[in-house]
């Protein structure tokens, strides 16, 4: 991925950067049935499951399994049979929200020191720094709100060396990803993904500058320059959208909330079927967008129509790309392209059957943005699905 540098932040404003972090380190999903989401995000996502928590290794509360693919970390937690606090707020996320993102924890070098500047400056503390130990060494943790029912716990691992946080067993992959085409370094399957690129939240109407703010003073994030205002809303995406990122740019959160246009806004369907406030997407890196879609697509993964129209008038703005335009035709891969390069995009459909969580694919080359050239024919798809949900 190429920094450049009219994004990049004010070096000597790095330096002093007052909340360091490192990236993320975990999306960690509440869900009905874990041990078949692990199976999915597996087989579709190929993904692979490094770690487990259960009745079998003391765990009889809940279970929880972790799945890796490049540095983009996903845990997926059920509840067994509830005993404690933690176990009744998971029930009761799930209740209220269906499967969903409680947690995008954050790794950080130093725990303690990120709680107590994100407390200082105005964050709800969840849980007080603690520490979890086990024969691979101690980890540190802490955990403030963010919108929503969602958390941000903070993560410091550093010397850490088990497969996730003391209290996991490694596990044996549930299944490799399915007959990969392409191998990576040393043979290995090549994975779908490399990394998480950027986590989206939506938010209430009117909210939106609340939570940019929230982002700016409890962490030190910066807007980057990508925002959806009025003239676009009311156009066509009926959201208003602003992007922060940390100093380095490893951690990029949008900001979505509706707007009122012509049509009911995506985000409205979001919270309305949500329950309110939450993560919307999740967007992956992939190197090789061909090979992940048509990887995922063979394994069942439903992705947002684009219609041939998009695609014949394609050459005369995208310009040269490394994929030929009858590729992305075949796949529905979007382009976008700004001042510092491009990027090729692509949206699964909603991942349950609630129309709220959903994914991105993801392929940079130089580009920062997040495709808001495709934003008219992103919305147009997304429309056509709430229409054929009734929701529109
Ligand atoms: O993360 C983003 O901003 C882009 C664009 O419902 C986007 O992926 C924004 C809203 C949305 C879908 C995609
Ligand atoms: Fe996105």
């Amino acid at each position: 991925m190429t920094q450049t540098t009219h994004h990049a932040p004010d070096p000597t404003a790095r330096q002093a950067d007052p909340f360091p972090v490192k990236g993320m380190d975990a999306v960690v999903f509440a869900v009905g049935n874990a041990k078949q989401a692990a199976h999915y995000y597996s087989t579709a996502f190929g993904m692979k499951l490094v770690a487990y928590s259960g009745p079998e290794n003391g765990s009889r509360e809940t279970a929880s399994y972790v799945l890796e693919s490049g540095s983009a970390r996903f845990v997926l937690t059920s509840v067994i049979k509830q005993s404690t606090e933690q176990g009744a707020f998971l029930a009761e996320h799930v209740a209220a929200h269906g499967d969903g993102v409680v947690d995008l924890a954050l790794e950080v070098p130093d725990a303690r020191a990120a709680f107590a500047y994100a407390v200082e400056h105005g964050a709800r503390p969840l849980a007080e720094p603690y520490e979890l130990k086990d024969e691979h060494g101690t980890v540190v943790l802490a955990a403030i709100a963010t919108y929503g029912e969602t958390r941000h716990t903070l993560v410091e691992r550093t010397g850490y060396d088990g497969p996730y946080l003391p209290g996991f067993v490694a596990a044996e992959p549930i299944v490799e990803p399915p007959s990969p085409t392409a191998e990576g370094v040393g043979g290995a399957p090549m994975r779908f993904f490399q990394a998480i690129d950027h986590c989206v939240g939506n938010v209430e109407l009117g909210r939106m500058n609340e939570w940019v703010a929230f982002y700016n003073k409890v962490m030190g994030f910066t807007n980057m320059k990508e925002f959806v205002g009025d003239d676009i809303a009311t156009e066509y995406s009926a959201l208003m959208s602003k992007v922060v990122a940390d100093g380095t740019l490893k951690v990029k959160f949008p900001i979505n909330e509706p707007a009122v246009a012509k049509k009911k806004s995506q985000i409205d369907e979001y919270l309305e079927f949500y329950g309110g406030a939450g993560v919307q997407h999740i967007a992956l890196n992939s190197n090789d967008i061909v090979h992940t879609v048509r990887q995922m697509r063979a394994a069942g993964v439903r992705f947002l129509d684009t219609p041939d129209s998009y695609y014949d008038t394609l050459g005369e703005w995208a310009g040269e790309t490394r994929v030929p335009v009858d590729t992305l035709r075949e796949l529905k891969i979007l382009v976008d392209r700004d001042e510092d390069g491009y990027l090729l995009q692509i949206f699964t459909k909603p991942v349950q059957d609630r129309p709220t969580v959903f994914f991105e694919i993801i392929e940079r080359h130089g580009s920062m943005g997040f495709g808001k050239g495709n934003f008219k024919a992103l919305f147009e798809a997304i429309e056509r699905e709430q229409e054929r949900r009734g929701n529109l």
